[in-house]
């Protein structure tokens, strides 16, 4: 079957409801099945390409039967637009204020690149920067993005499961949770060379999951946003996405993934653990000590005072999630 899928680039943050439906459609068009991801890879290493091809392009996908009802793969949310996406941003080695990042990471190198799979697999692995992109088919799913400060975005990522790439490495079966770290560079980062620079973070910044969190099929590596390759200020070349959970489990510009029989350490958590959970499962109802978490504040188009207030849902709206914390006290383990 022969699928043409328009560039993104012809959306205009202006266009609202025509960004909305143009990106629908790409969503659906891309659970048809899209297997072409490799395919359309640019050669060239130039910094954001995209992962669509410059323009409207031809591409296979197997077939209509591989459509899966997976609905929480897209949204009836309207997008944030790229250009907010890429310049409101939470990356502490680069600096602490939202507009940091972009103005302190364009020098980043992230190719050469090296992500390593080890710790209790049967076959750890490294990934190169171009396996990022060439080892599992990729694809596109829009997320809501629930920052623990109370604002949020809906973000059209690519990139694949988390649990297809850990068992590219064959987990054994003693392995509970799983731990990433990020690059840590304090040359590249600036916020790594001194505690007063990095928010008082003792690098590299870590995160960890549960095994089975980390193997739903939601949890999700991203090597790209809005059709092109992540800006170094989203994590470049590589981040997870864990879109049921607070912003600060997403992890960006990871480095490492190691499987472990033990909890690992967690960056916010290690922090401020009466205000940082390792679980950070989003709840309107366990507020953050300093303010509440019943509603946040949805990035949209419109200057920084006409953007909507709306009510916070249980798990961001991810309800399938549920079943993983059916024994759990989510009051507790916030
Ligand atoms: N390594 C690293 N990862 C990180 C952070 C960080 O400071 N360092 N900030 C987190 C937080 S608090 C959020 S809300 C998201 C923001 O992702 P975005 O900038 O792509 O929107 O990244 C998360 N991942
Ligand atoms: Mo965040």
């Amino acid at each position: 079957m022969l699928i043409k899928i328009p560039a993104p680039s012809a959306c205009k943050e202006n266009q609202v409801t025509d960004e909305k439906i143009y990106h629908q459609r790409r969503a659906i068009i891309k659970s048809l099945g899209f297997m072409g991801a490799a395919s359309l890879l640019h050669t060239s290493k130039a910094s954001a390409f995209n992962l669509f091809g410059d323009d409207e392009k031809t591409v296979f996908a197997t077939s209509a039967l591989d459509y899966s009802p997976a609905k929480h793969y897209v949204t009836d949310d309207i997008y944030t637009p790229e250009d907010k996406v890429i310049n409101y941003n939470n990356f502490y080695e680069f600096g602490t204020g939202k507009s940091d990042p972009v103005a302190n990471a364009q020098g980043f190198k992230v190719d050469p690149w090296h992500l390593t799979i080890d710790g209790m697999v049967e076959k750890p692995i490294t990934l190169g920067y171009d396996d990022l992109f060439k080892k599992l088919a990729l694809e596109e799913r829009i997320y809501r993005l629930r920052c623990v400060e109370a604002w949020s975005m809906v973000i059209p990522w690519i990139g694949f499961s988390l649990a297809d790439l850990i068992k590219q490495a064959q987990p054994l079966s003693g392995a509970k949770y799983v731990a990433f770290e990020t690059l840590y560079d304090p040359k590249q980062m600036p916020g790594q060379r001194s505690r007063f620079s990095g928010g008082g973070i003792d690098y590299p910044y870590v995160e960890g999951l549960r095994i089975d969190e980390a193997m739903h099929p939601l949890a999700f590596m991203a090597v790209g946003l809005y059709g092109k390759t992540l800006p170094p200020q989203n994590g470049a070349p590589i981040r997870l996405v864990v879109p049921w959970k607070y912003g600060f489990k997403s992890i960006k510009s990871i480095t490492r993934i190691k499987l472990t029989d033990k909890k690992p350490p967690t960056t916010w958590n290690l922090l401020g653990a009466n205000e940082y959970g390792f679980y950070a499962n989003v709840n309107p109802e366990v507020d953050h000590p300093r303010w509440t978490q019943a509603s946040e504040r949805r990035i949209t188009t419109g200057g920084l005072f006409n953007q909507s207030r709306i009510p916070t849902q249980m798990f961001n709206g991810y309800d399938e999630v549920a079943p993983l914390y059916k024994n759990l006290d989510l009051r507790r383990n916030y």
